[in-house]
């Protein structure tokens, strides 16, 4: 990393879509945070930016129900998504959740990158395998996240580390595995590497 530190100096809520719609009409980037609910995706918004409430978390899946912009230093947007997967859904609000995503990531041309966050502890399912098939069909940069790291042992660490790396293998558009914890921002300095490279390098063409 360079040696001036990349730092996060602004962050504020911009607006919600109940749609699914890119309903925010500049061309500044996007960087998503998608995974199962209850992964720690709003957790994990707020551990990056060091805030303790912007982005709304909870104890009961399902707390995240439309898609929220944050904007970041006056120049990219976090991208907070509902999560999916929760037991506690009706059928036709699970189909309006596909629909939601399918309409946000084919229409926004802006994603220039995304978070997809798995739970460390578990091997990723159906639904995180067609999300990030879908991101890396439409050649959005991935990394995945492997969050609640503080929950295991340095011994399971190295053993689920090595698991996920078998699973992700082929894909071309997973630029990193990282395991993180929101709760102790653990790899947080590694994640805002990223957004550095990404928010500042769109012209040096490296991923
Ligand atoms: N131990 C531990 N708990 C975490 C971590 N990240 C999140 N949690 C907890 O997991 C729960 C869910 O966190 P959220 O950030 O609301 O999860 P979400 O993915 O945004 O959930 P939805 O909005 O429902 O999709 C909360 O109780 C968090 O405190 C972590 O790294 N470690
Ligand atoms: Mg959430």
């Amino acid at each position: 990393m360079s040696e001036t530190e990349f730092r996060i100096l602004s962050s504020e809520f911009i607006v919600s879509s109940a749609s699914g719609r890119d309903i925010v009409e500049d061309e500044l980037p996007q960087i998503v945070f998608t995974g199962k609910s209850n992964v720690g995706k709003s957790s994990l918004i707020n551990s990056l930016l060091n805030r303790k409430k912007l982005a709304k978390t909870g104890n009961r899946p399902g707390k995240t129900r439309l898609i929220n912009f944050f904007l970041i230093n006056s120049s990219f947007y976090f991208v907070d998504l509902p999560g999916y997967g929760y037991a506690s859904v009706s059928r036709s609000e699970k189909q309006k959740w596909g629909q939601m995503m399918r309409t946000y990531f084919t229409e926004s041309d802006n994603v220039k990158l995304a978070f997809s966050i798995i739970d460390i502890r578990h091997d990723p399912g159906e639904h995180d395998l067609k999300l990030i098939e879908m991101l890396d069909g439409l050649k959005i940069p991935q990394i995945i996240l492997l969050n609640k790291k503080d929950k295991l042992s340095n011994n399971q660490l190295f053993v689920r580390k090595k698991a996920f790396a078998g699973v992700f293998s082929s894909f071309s558009t997973i630029i990193d595995i990282l395991p993180y914890s929101a709760t102790i921002h653990y790899n947080r300095d590694k994640v805002l590497e990223h957004i550095e490279r990404i928010t500042a390098g769109a012209e040096n063409d490296q991923y």
